[in-house]
């Protein structure tokens, strides 16, 4: 096989929790006066949630102190917890299931590799504790995406190098962490049409197709 091991984004790739992530920084932004919306919003996939932060606060006249920003981002996640508390089952796709499942068939190891700290929690509230065979977060990680450390850690825990790992990705930053880690891609949604996405998928069911077409 040309891949031993499949590393996946979480947020835009198997949850929509992106949707979530957007309402809880409007409500944030809306409370604090700074402009906010979609395109923006973009901006901030695969971002850690300070330097997310850090981007939306470039719309503010006000200099925010370090103990501040920490306060911003602790009400925001705040907000974001409350929302995900509506996320069942229901809300993992089930193209996603289906292929995660057929991968885990065809025999590669299967990881998350996610900016996000609360990557636990919402792969709990999905029905997939306990499901991937490696975990690298926001929690194991210093540096966020575009920096390659997620993936590195994810292969890393695996036990595979860079190059027999496969990155699944939604957000231009992820692609570039991924081929700065020595690692192929694949992308959906914004990486779909981002030139340095190795495959461009439309959607994720067709992994399967492409990587057994490598074997
Ligand atoms: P948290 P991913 C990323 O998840 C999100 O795309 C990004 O919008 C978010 O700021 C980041 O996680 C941190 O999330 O605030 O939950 O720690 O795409 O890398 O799965
Ligand atoms: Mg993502």
């Amino acid at each position: 096989m040309r891949y031993k091991g499949i590393i996946f984004d979480l947020d835009g790739v198997i949850c929509h929790t992106d949707q979530y992530h957007y309402q809880a920084w409007k409500a944030l932004a809306d409370q604090i006066g700074v402009y906010f919306d979609e395109n923006i919003n973009d901006r901030l996939r695969g971002v850690s949630r300070m330097a997310s932060l850090d981007i939306i606060l470039e719309k503010s006249e006000k200099i925010y102190t370090q103990e501040e920003k920490e306060n911003l981002a602790a009400t925001k996640n705040e907000i974001y917890k409350k929302l995900l508390q509506q996320m069942t089952p229901a809300d993992l796709p089930s193209e996603v299931k289906e292929t995660l499942d057929t991968l885990h068939e065809q025999g590669f190891q299967l990881a998350i590799g996610s900016s996000s700290r609360n990557t636990r929690m919402i792969l709990e509230r999905l029905g997939l504790a306990g499901y991937f065979d490696a975990i690298s977060d926001g929690t194991n990680i210093t540096r966020s995406k575009p920096d390659p450390e997620v993936f590195l850690k994810a292969a890393a825990f695996l036990g595979f190098d860079p190059k027999d790992c496969l990155v699944v990705e939604d957000a231009e930053s992820g692609i570039d962490a991924a081929a700065a880690g020595g690692f192929d891609s694949a992308g959906i949604g914004t990486a779909a049409s981002y030139q340095k996405t190795k495959w461009k998928m439309n959607a994720i069911s067709d992994l399967p197709q492409i990587v057994a077409a490598q074997a």
